[in-house]
């Protein structure tokens, strides 16, 4: 894996000294490779700088209420927390806890919600895209974001790392606690966005111009590569992967299905942008493939060998979700009592 390349706006340091971070995933599905890259793989290589919060964002995966399957929405957020460990989250150094479990979030999320603006959540693109997908939205899918400020907010955290979908959300996160500070008083501290330089947005095998996305995977074959996926289902998928038929492998002149290969070759190999223009070089598309294959496989085995060890081991999750949720409650329930006296509560 690379050397992080993390964009980092300056933020202020956090009483402990080590500034906080806090990011979470939907248990919508099996995590793909984009959530990998764009998101987890990004807390792994930075767990030792920074005090963490992961949280499972079940909460959130309800805003799509038609979608959930209350047995498929249990088992999905263990399964997450499950494959935050195998990928290389250290449960005693972050802390990684279901969004459910720490009521303060959806009673700080209703206060920033008052605080909100119609305007600035109908400006949102997740939500026109998901919303534009379906004939009932419901309201949560249009207030997600100031649940996500609230999220991000109750740990005062001062970088968000996510994929660069969530970039709009991030900047809504500021402008909703700047309002809340001049509303209420000079308070919660805003946070930066921290994206990988490469591959922030990984796009869809079957279509490079979508977003690869859990939920386009449940109904597309060959979209996603999950995490749990065997070595042949990987191989099926990229080796079915839109490319072009020309045959230029040069990362500013690829068309969008060959850069999203080589942007995934680049990232999980760890070699240079030379190197691989070099390797790939008059070689075509299917020997890229062939690689890319290699290192994906190599990437997913340790995960989900893990990954197995984790599931099967009695106790081992619910005692990490229930360690997690209180060492969560205790920094959460500190800041809403703060916001409670602020708003006269
Ligand atoms: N394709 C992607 N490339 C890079 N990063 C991505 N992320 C998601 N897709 C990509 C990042 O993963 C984190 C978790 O995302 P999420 O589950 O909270 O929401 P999402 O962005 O809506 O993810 P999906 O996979 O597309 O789920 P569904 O289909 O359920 O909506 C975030 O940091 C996100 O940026």
């Amino acid at each position: 894996m690379t050397v992080m390349e993390a964009e980092q706006k300056s933020a202020p340091q956090s009483v402990t000294g080590k500034k906080t971070v806090l990011s979470g995933i939907q248990p919508t599905g099996i995590l793909h490779i984009g959530n990998y890259v764009g998101a987890l793989s990004m807390w792994v290589q930075n767990q030792h700088l920074y005090n963490n919060f992961y949280m499972i964002a079940n909460l959130h995966a309800l805003s799509i209420p038609e979608a959930v399957n209350a047995k498929e929405l249990r088992e999905n957020s263990r399964r997450v927390v499950a494959l935050y460990v195998a990928a290389g989250l250290d449960p005693d150094e972050s802390v990684l806890f279901l969004q459910s479990d720490v009521p303060a979030h959806a009673y700080l999320g209703w206060i920033l919600t008052c605080c909100t603006p119609m305007g600035w959540l109908e400006r949102m693109t997740q939500f026109k895209t998901k919303a534009a997908q379906r004939e009932t939205v419901g309201t949560g899918l249009f207030t997600y974001p100031s649940l996500q400020a609230a999220d991000i907010l109750i740990y005062k955290a001062d970088y968000v790392p996510v994929g660069d979908d969530q970039n709009q959300h991030v900047e809504l996160t500021r402008d909703v606690a700047q309002r809340f500070n001049s509303l209420f008083g000079e308070y919660f501290p805003l946070p930066s966005v921290m994206n990988r330089k490469t591959g922030a947005r990984i796009m869809g095998l079957d279509d490079p111009t979508a977003k690869m996305s859990k939920s386009l995977a449940e109904t597309r074959k060959g979209h996603a590569i999950n995490l749990l996926d065997s070595p042949s289902v990987i191989k099926k998928s990229i080796m079915g992967a839109v490319t072009d038929a020309g045959g230029e492998t040069r990362f500013d002149e690829a068309s969008p299905g060959v850069l999203n290969l080589l942007t995934l070759y680049e990232v999980l190999s760890g070699e240079s942008r030379p190197a691989i223009e070099e390797k790939f070089a008059g070689k075509g598309y299917g020997f890229l493939k062939r690689e890319l294959v290699e290192v994906v496989v190599k990437t997913v085995e340790p995960i989900q060998s893990r990954y197995k060890e984790i599931t099967e081991t009695p106790g081992y999750l619910d005692n990490m979700i229930a360690k997690g949720a209180e060492r969560a409650r205790a920094v959460a329930d500190k800041t809403l009592a703060d916001v409670r006296e602020l708003v006269g509560m």
